[in-house]
């Protein structure tokens, strides 16, 4: 760890709110000291920033970029002060000003420029890339409105408007200096020159300007800071004027609130592309932005393109910057003047594709037209990358239409439209799934006559998650308790947390890891009161299910248990073997009807149970709202059972699953995703694996029939009747018949029917475990000691060596 000098520290601060807020420190608010203690740690940082792009420089380091439509870091005044190594003395030097480090910490807003798990991956990757001292950099766009603040008005989600200080945030650092210009509508216009050669010109394009805003990365250790470069949208003002002066001034006005539009707001569904020409349009401005800012690095010190892909790597999280492919090859053929193959084989050199998805819903594909309209030129390059693609096809298997057709980039049939996936995985090197499963159904499932044409392509990247954020500033007491007894070598090698493993047979150690548990779960209580209004026994099983709310990840399964259990001890007069609080976060997208009646279930099953005097000393049910990120990190250590319940081949892989694991909660889990890795590095006998598996629901998909299982299983029949009736919306009788319908009259996609007895066994043999304090204890460090391999380093190595070559330069 570099000593940093904090002795002007208090001086700075002072400086800060003198001259920026002008004010005396005595008549600072809280929010002014966040802002000035951030100020100065913002200080710090470009200082380490400045010197960490001298060390790229001059070493001539490849670089990689990290294109992302999400990123979702999280609050960052604690993050930059524990990755700086400076957080004990930073809370020392506030406290002889009577100031409390933690006040100021809650001041920060959650920048909430993500939906979950895909936007929040990239922001561990940064973490890692930073930790590593490796020259890796995001690339987003710099939104105005975040994803929506989630309330709860009578069980029901409301959303409201999150608008972050995206303009004063402290952590975002205007350049000024640096502006791009991407060309927009227009046509083309074809010329033939004298030898008969095409010559395309788009004119007629309009412009948007891109603004940057730099968000500094610090690494653990504090010797590298990378950074997140953020583009917002804005009309150029040349544009405007000439319709001004053409006497159309509301016509000028209106482009230009049109234009400015682009970063105005994160889509916010999770798991469903969003079909819009405006999400379009901001795909393509993060893809132009990022393409010319990347190549204009790129030429600060080389000439020509030779050393291109040497120098310069891309990553497409997911295909929502998949428009880079064309793009790039836009830049070099028509910007830069080389020819259609040495552009192809330098796109294809530097770009990889992850894929994090297999719902068929969220596979982004475009109508032709829409295309047309907003970006011809790329539209043109994109027929010409697939009618070369297309010959090679031919040539490698003759006569073959079937194939043809499943691997064109272009769907014809009804509306033309691009599918996106084809055109990042033929314009790259590398495919990645993210978890050993989903690649695999990558290969096998999704597009099974790309890999046989380019096996080599294919590759398995399973997902990681920092142990900065997600266990040493999330769970200081944990923490602390691991620090002492292994040392703090786990914090950037998280391997080594496999020599807790020992410490199961400390008695002592034991003792005080749950401990640590029961205290988190304490604080954990303490915010459920405050935020539900419902008080929970913080000895109870704390279950938790916090994701996003969606059919595929059965939040109603576990409805359902819950209302068996409740069944169970009104009707049948059978007691649990232990109290358990079922609690729940989790937003829904805000068109999806049955995520959010699935919230108001939720909502009408906690009243009835938490009110009935007779239950509510067994079970408790409470739904937290407004999930994200700092909720999570409040949620996840006090967690004894972690909720990963995923119809099987849905997960591509789940990040929240590693979380509560490292945190050591025991999984109830499907073995889907990353799920099947936990649980075959932590042992079976230290989490609980039920239902189908992703073969058997393949087997079964055909002649599957939910009602048989509500037929045979009186249990079942019982708790879906409950569901039908109105005993859990009294007030707005029948809502919930929609979710009962779901599964029995419309095939239960999803296979609750078909889970629910192995769901409901699984969960009455975590309740008798449970009762066993010493052995729960044991698998619960085991869980912690055994999930260092999903540490986003990890991850990062591998990306590292295999798809992007780039190396460390401490
Ligand atoms: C997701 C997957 O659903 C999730 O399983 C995965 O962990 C995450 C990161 O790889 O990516 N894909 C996706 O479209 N979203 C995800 O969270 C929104």
């Amino acid at each position: 760890m570099n000593k940093i000098d904090l002795s002007g520290f208090k001086a700075a601060m002072g400086q800060y709110l003198r001259y920026v807020r002008g004010k005396k420190i005595e008549d600072a608010s809280q929010k002014d000291l966040f802002n000035a203690v951030s100020s100065v740690v913002r200080m710090l940082l470009i200082d380490i920033t400045m010197e960490t792009e001298d060390r790229y420089t001059k070493a001539d380091a490849k670089r990689m970029h990290y294109l992302s439509i999400e990123f979702l870091p999280g609050r960052l005044l604690s993050n930059n002060l524990l990755n700086l190594g400076i957080e004990k003395e930073c809370r020392d030097i506030l406290k002889t000003m009577n100031i409390d480090l933690d006040d100021l910490l809650n001041e920060e807003h959650d920048p909430a420029l993500g939906n979950g798990g895909l936007g929040r991956l990239a922001a561990c990757y940064l973490d890692s890339l930073a930790t590593l001292d490796m020259p890796g950099f995001g690339y987003g766009i710099n939104y105005d409105y975040g994803l929506f603040k989630q309330t709860i008005m009578a069980g029901e989600q409301r959303e409201n408007p999150d608008f972050w200080p995206n303009r004063s945030s402290p952590w975002l650092l205007a350049r000024s200096d640096v502006r791009c210009m991407v060309p927009v509508y227009g046509r083309i216009q074809g010329t033939e020159d004298r030898e008969g050669e095409y010559n395309p010109m788009w004119v007629d394009w309009k412009l948007i300007l891109g603004r940057v805003h730099d968000i500094p990365i610090a690494g653990f250790g504090g010797r590298t800071v990378n950074r997140l470069r953020l583009f917002s949208a804005w009309a150029s003002e040349d544009f405007d004027m000439q319709v001004f002066n053409e006497g159309d001034y509301f016509r000028a006005v209106e482009e230009k609130i049109q234009f400015e539009s682009i970063s105005k707001i994160l889509y916010p569904s999770d798991s469903m592309a969003a079909g819009r020409e405006l999400r379009l349009v901001q795909e393509y401005f993060l893809v132009a932005c990022s393409v010319q800012d990347i190549i204009r690095i790129y030429l600060k010190d080389h000439e020509g393109f030779d050393q291109f892909p040497d120098k310069v790597a891309i990553q497409l999280n997911d295909t929502h910057p998949a428009l880079t492919v064309a793009e790039l090859m836009r830049v070099l053929v028509d910007v830069h003047g080389l020819e259609w193959d040495p552009a192809w084989k330098i796109t294809t050199k530097t770009l990889g594709y992850t894929n994090h998805t297999l719902l068929p819903e969220a596979l982004e594909t475009w109508p032709v037209s829409i295309l047309k309209r907003v970006i011809p030129r790329h539209l043109q390059i994109i027929y010409e990358i697939n009618r070369r693609f297309i010959e090679l096809v031919k040539q490698r298997f003759p006569n073959n239409t079937r194939l043809v057709k499943s691997m064109s980039i272009i769907r014809e049939g009804g509306e033309q439209r691009i599918l996106m996936a084809n055109l990042a995985i033929i314009g790259s090197h590398s495919v990645n799934g993210v978890a050993r499963i989903h690649s695999e159904l990558v290969k096998n499932n999704l597009v099974p006559d790309f890999y046989r044409l380019w096996p080599e392509r294919f590759n398995n990247k399973t997902n990681g998650v920092t142990p900065r954020r997600w266990i040493l500033s999330a769970n200081p007491g944990l923490s602390g308790l691991i620090t002492e007894a292994i040392g703090d070598g786990w914090i950037s090698d998280l391997d080594q947390l496999k020599r807790l493993e020992p410490l199961v047979h400390d008695s002592v150690f034991l003792e005080r890891f749950a401990q640590v548990k029961r205290a988190n779960k304490i604080d954990l209580a303490e915010i459920i009161g405050e935020t539900t209004y419902v008080e929970v026994d913080p000895d109870s099983i704390f279950d938790i299910h916090a994701k996003r709310i969606h059919e595929y990840k059965r939040q109603f399964l576990n409805v359902l248990n819950i209302v068996h259990t409740y069944l169970k001890i009104k009707e049948d007069k059978q007691i649990p073997g232990a109290p358990r609080t079922f609690i729940f976060a989790g937003k829904a997208a805000p068109g999806y009807v049955n995520a959010k009646l699935t919230i108001r279930l939720i909502h009408g099953v906690a009243d009835v149970i938490n009110n009935d005097p007779e239950v509510s000393p067994w079970i408790r049910v409470v739904f937290i709202p407004d999930y994200r990120v700092s909720l999570a990190e409040a949620l996840i250590p006090g967690a004894d059972v972690s909720e990963q319940i995923s119809c099987a081949g849905m997960e591509a892989s789940g990040t929240g699953n590693m979380k509560f694991a490292m945190n050591g909660a025991l999984t109830v889990g499907t073995l889907d995703g990353a799920t099947v890795e936990i649980a075959e590095r932590v042992g079976l006998e230290n989490l609980y694996i039920f239902g189908l598996k992703v073969d058997e629901i393949a087997a079964m998909r055909k002649h599957y029939n939910p009602r048989d299982y509500i037929e045979n299983n009186p249990d079942l029949m019982r708790v879906m009747n409950v569901i039908r009736s109105d005993l859990f919306c009294k007030k707005d009788p029948g809502i919930f018949k929609r979710l009962h319908d779901a599964v029995v009259d419309f095939g239960d996609y999803y296979f609750n029917m078909a889970d629910f007895s192995a769901y409901v066994e699984t969960q009455n043999q975590v309740v008798t475990d449970y009762c066993n304090k010493k052995q729960w204890a044991e698998r619960s460090i085991l869980n912690t000691a055994r999930t260092g391999y999903f540490s986003s380093d990890r991850a990062i190595r591998e990306y590292a060596d295999d798809i992007w070559k780039i190396k460390p330069f401490p």
